[in-house]
């Protein structure tokens, strides 16, 4: 591909934006950059931009297309955002930074996908490879842009990439050398349009796959199902409620692989120290990946082995006066607070709520009465939710997550666990997910 002389619109400019824009403007493109922000709001780094002679500051509507040969939106801008439909109306192409990245990456690329587990799936990879002697670059959603590896000197034997359904959304060559689709959950309604889209656009992580490709597939998904045969890459399927062949399942207490071949390894169940089955899927659909990559099965038992998650994912954050408090401030989706509901056996007081993403709480209330003894809801999206828990155990609403710990600590009795699993986004009091889970932990801290 070539960009010299070329002039591009980068709209958006967080981290991918000014990112795209440096590699744009070293191959000799010009960039005209566009964000809904005044520049005092963007990234840090956008202010050395600035100073840059092919970097220029453009009108945040369709007027900054003039003169574009390409637009690269950042990941958070909706494909409904009206500078890229006007891009397109103009047959403009239009790039997600994957796909301009991938068009220089010559490295492998192995790429995770799905609702929830992504980041924890990702790290493991990595993780496995790098003890198998590998050389990694771990990036994409997980916070760093797949461009400044294409931007460096390529060096790494694997680009291990989380990839989210943002960027996969302007891809049309994007073709990593395996990928795995851990599940797909109803989330990002508002942004995608549907459900149903959101699935599609999902599920082209796979679309430019080759056959000597590996695609990777949840067997508990039925949809992902009949997907495998529309894939061209050769594909093993994870369970861990039976048997599946080419595949990775559960039997007697061992986490068995069964090869492409037919040839079957044993890894000891044991050797997984994260808690819930939701995270032995993430294992095993790492350990498929990293056994594709040449890692032994021995670099992989001893990975997972000393593997012990990621924070703000069903982290343990303390206990008070015997009772246990547990950071899950990542599970933004009702899919992922099932998940964390599912990972106790003890009484959960589930503290849930934040800033609304449109997600159907509803589908809690056969889960809830067995799992927990109260709900008690914060933030912005309380008044949507209360309706639809349906009442099925007490509920309170709290209007701030500070206010939502102090109640649940003072309703609980020692022995019961203070989950924080939002179901939402954090925006409405928080920076991020990070923020809202270790203010969590500070205020636990307190009590
Ligand atoms: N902006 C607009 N118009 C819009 C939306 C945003 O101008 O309609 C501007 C904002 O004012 C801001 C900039 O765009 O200045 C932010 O861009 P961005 O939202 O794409 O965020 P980045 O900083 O570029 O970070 C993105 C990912 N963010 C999103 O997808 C929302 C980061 O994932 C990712 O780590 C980073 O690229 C590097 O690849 C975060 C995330 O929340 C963790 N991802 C979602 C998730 O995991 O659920 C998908």
């Amino acid at each position: 591909m070539e960009l010299a002389g070329k002039k591009a619109a980068v709209i958006g400019m967080g981290k991918t934006g000014v990112a795209v824009s440096s590699f744009l403007g070293a191959l000799g493109a010009a960039v005209v950059a566009a964000d809904e922000k005044p520049p005092q709001a963007w990234d840090a780094d956008a202010g050395r931009l600035a100073r840059e002679a092919w970097f220029s500051t453009g009108v945040y509507d369709p007027s900054v297309l003039a003169g574009v040969d390409l637009v690269v939106p950042s990941p958070g801008v909706p494909p409904y955002n009206a500078i890229v439909e006007a891009a397109r109306k103009k047959n403009i192409p239009v790039m997600s930074e994957i796909e301009l990245a991938y068009r220089f990456i010559r490295t492998p690329i192995l790429a995770v996908t799905g609702t929830n587990g992504k980041t924890t799936t990702t790290t493991l990879l990595g993780r496995i490879l790098e003890h198998a002697g590998k050389k990694v670059f771990v990036g994409g959603n997980i916070g760093n842009p797949l461009v400044q590896y294409a931007a460096g000197a390529q060096t790494a034997d694997f680009v291990v990439a989380e990839i989210s359904s943002f960027q996969l959304q302007w891809t049309q060559t994007f073709r990593p050398h395996a990928a795995a689709l851990l599940n797909i959950t109803r989330d990002h309604v508002n942004y995608h349009g549907s459900f149903e889209e959101y699935r599609r656009v999902k599920a082209s992580i796979f679309a430019h796959q080759l056959p000597d490709d590996l695609a990777v597939l949840n067997n508990a998904d039925a949809q992902q199902r009949d997907l495998a045969a529309r894939i061209a890459a050769r594909t093993v399927r994870f369970s861990t409620a039976g048997t599946v062949r080419p595949g990775v399942f559960l039997r007697d207490g061992f986490i068995i692989y069964s090869d492409p071949g037919g040839k079957e390894e044993r890894y000891p169940a044991d050797m997984v120290h994260l808690p819930g089955l939701h995270n032995v899927e993430n294992i095993m659909a790492a350990l498929v990946m990293a056994r594709f990559c040449g890692c032994s099965p021995g670099a992989v038992a001893g990975a997972v082995s000393l593997f012990r998650g990621l924070a703000h994912r069903i982290e343990y954050a303390g206990e008070k006066k015997g009772v246990r408090f547990y950071d899950d401030s990542k599970g933004t989706n009702v899919d992922a607070v099932a998940r964390a509901l599912q990972t106790f056996s003890a009484p959960v007081i589930l503290l849930l709520g934040g800033r609304d993403k449109d997600g159907n709480f509803d589908a809690l209330q056969k889960l809830l009465p067995t799992r927990s003894k109260q709900v008690v809801l914060f933030g912005e999206a309380r008044d949507r939710i209360y309706p639809q828990l349906g009442g099925v155990v007490p509920t309170g609403s709290e209007p701030t997550l500070k206010a939502a710990v102090e109640r649940a600590f003072h309703d609980a009795s020692p022995g019961d666990i203070v989950l924080l699993s939002p179901g939402c986004a954090s925006f409405d009091e928080f920076a991020d997910y990070k923020e809202r889970g270790n203010y969590f932990k500070e205020v636990v801290g307190n009590l």
